[in-house]
């Protein structure tokens, strides 16, 4: 599939060629954990993966199993440097996207937390080429609350992500965010059951593909 030029999410159902995994919507604004009211950054709605209000007075979920579980996934942020397992989430995924050398892909993003350290949940993008060994994009940790803990945020604001293709790619674009937790010693595989409460929230918007 060709990707769309634009993609803004602004009706209630996801744009044709998206699949997600676990809870979202979307939505035409937002309580910022810092705040403020969260706007769309391009047209009047954007796309919220998971449900940080899905949550019982113990801030776990109302109903686990319409979560995404991430068994044994492990992620390291480049900023935080903070090794995280993943509990549970949700994902947006365009499969089967042929994109040429030279295109432009870019979106914007939103992250926000509503835990604490040492449960270190994250946001990731991934290109994951469909022949394992072609050129792609390795899961990229775009935040963690570890970094935002650092300024002393919940929300990590609007932020632009690029991505310039230096060869052709064919397979799917993935966008992940997940409750997580610190990893301070390697054997522990499974996620504590604290792990799984306050999910965080990603806010997409404004996916914009140049050839
Ligand atoms: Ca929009
Ligand atoms: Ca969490």
């Amino acid at each position: 599939m060709a990707l769309s030029p634009h993609t803004s999410f602004e009706s209630r159902k996801l744009p044709s060629g998206f699949v997600t995994e676990g809870l979202a919507s979307t939505r035409a604004s937002m309580k910022s954990p810092d705040g403020p009211m969260i706007d769309a950054i391009a047209g009047a709605r954007f796309l919220c993966l998971d449900d940080p209000d899905a949550v019982n007075g113990f801030r776990m979920r109302i109903d686990p199993d319409s979560a995404k579980r991430f068994d044994g996934l492990r992620v390291v942020s480049p900023r935080s440097s903070v090794p995280t397992l993943a509990a549970d989430g949700a994902r947006l995924i365009c499969p089967d996207v042929k994109m040429p050398k030279g295109s432009r892909l870019s979106f914007a993003w939103h992250f926000m937390v509503w835990g604490d350290m040492p449960w270190n949940d994250f946001a990731t993008f991934e290109a994951v080429p469909d022949a394992p060994t072609d050129y792609g994009v390795s899961r990229y940790v775009l935040c963690d609350l570890a970094e935002l803990a650092v300024g002393g945020r919940r929300s990590s604001e609007w932020r632009i992500a690029t991505w310039q293709l230096s060869a052709d790619f064919t397979g799917s674009l993935i966008w992940t965010v997940a409750n997580g937790q610190e990893i301070t010693d390697a054997s522990v595989t499974e996620c504590a059951d604290e792990a799984f409460s306050n999910p965080a929230a990603l806010l997409i918007d404004d996916i914009r593909f140049r050839k």
